[in-house]
């Protein structure tokens, strides 16, 4: 049996994962996601009860009860390096037993839903609204520490993407993964769809200049026109590819939510960025309640 060392699985003296300062008790089967540390309590304002509530670095939890649903809000702070250590310890929270430091032999599935910000690319999905990843196209290069494959149709979506882009090696190996259809399903009305890319930064890795001149400063326009076949990319932020990426490796189901706060294409910023976010975050736990 492989024992995972103390250097790799590390465990504090309360018998809590490192980073999030979680037990594994204290998480509960569907994870709610959010880059804003502020935005634990905006969600778990609405639960029924708070049972657990842990904060170490920028990882705060909530665990409580929203009718029937034991869910965990946690916060990721920003980036896809953060999303490195929350979806790991995450996994490690149900699939390794802490005592013996070994693999569970029965592997558990968590739900694992992002609710955050980002910048549209199309003209038709204005600020405000809510937009639903149907793939996390990652520019961000974490998922490439990971031994990896892509299906065919990936394969040629990514093909595609980086003869349209000229995002070659110089930039990133970029690298694509499906939202879970199973969760994807019950956020159609309401949302916008389609692929949402993942940067590393952003602004230059955004497109965006304020005194720095960009490698590819067609970026944002080769984004916004990218079409193949029926897949075209219609925003982008910091943390899907790498949540879809790691979550699928490690058989969770993902699914990315965002409020749109800017847009790309019309220059324009939310007038009232909490609003959109609570509308977001309203619609999120009242499909989450139904299912
Ligand atoms: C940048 O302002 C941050 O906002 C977006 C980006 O992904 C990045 O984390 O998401 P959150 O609002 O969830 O943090
Ligand atoms: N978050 C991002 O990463 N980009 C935006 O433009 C807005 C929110």
């Amino acid at each position: 049996m492989n024992i995972i060392p103390e250097s790799e699985l590390i465990i504090n003296s309360r018998g809590a994962i490192y980073h999030l300062d979680l037990r594994p008790e204290e998480l509960a089967p569907t994870v709610i996601t959010v880059g804003d540390p502020d935005r634990v309590a905006a969600i778990s304002k609405y639960f029924d009860e708070i049972e657990v509530k842990r904060q170490h670095r920028e990882f705060i939890s909530h665990t409580g009860r929203l009718g029937n649903k034991r869910i965990t809000v946690v916060s990721t702070g920003i980036g896809p390096d953060n999303i490195d250590i929350v979806l790991n310890e995450l996994d490690a929270l149900v699939n390794i037993d802490f005592t013996s430091r070994t693999i569970k032999p029965e592997l558990a599935s968590l739900q694992i839903l992002r609710v955050g910000t980002s910048g549209s690319l199309k003209a038709d999905i204005p600020v405000d609204a809510c937009v639903a990843g149907t793939h996390g196209l990652g520019i961000d290069n974490l998922l490439n520490y990971y031994r990896h494959e892509n299906n065919d149709e990936e394969k040629l979506i990514i093909k595609e993407f980086v003869t349209h882009t000229q995002l070659d090696s110089q930039f990133a190996q970029p690298y694509i993964t499906q939202a879970s259809a199973s969760l994807l399903k019950h956020f159609v009305t309401g949302f916008h769809q389609g692929i949402t890319v993942t940067c590393p930064g952003f602004y230059g890795p955004q497109g965006r200049v304020l005194r720095l001149g960009l490698t590819n400063p067609e970026l944002i326009n080769r984004l916004t026109e990218f079409q193949y076949g029926p897949f075209r990319i219609s925003n982008f932020e910091m943390e899907t590819s790498a949540i879809y990426g790691l979550g699928k490796l490690l058989g969770h189901h993902c699914l990315s939510l965002n409020a749109i706060v800017a847009n790309r294409v019309t220059k324009q910023f939310t007038k009232d960025g909490a609003a959109a976010v609570e509308n977001l975050i309203k619609k999120v736990l009242e499909q989450l309640s139904a299912f």
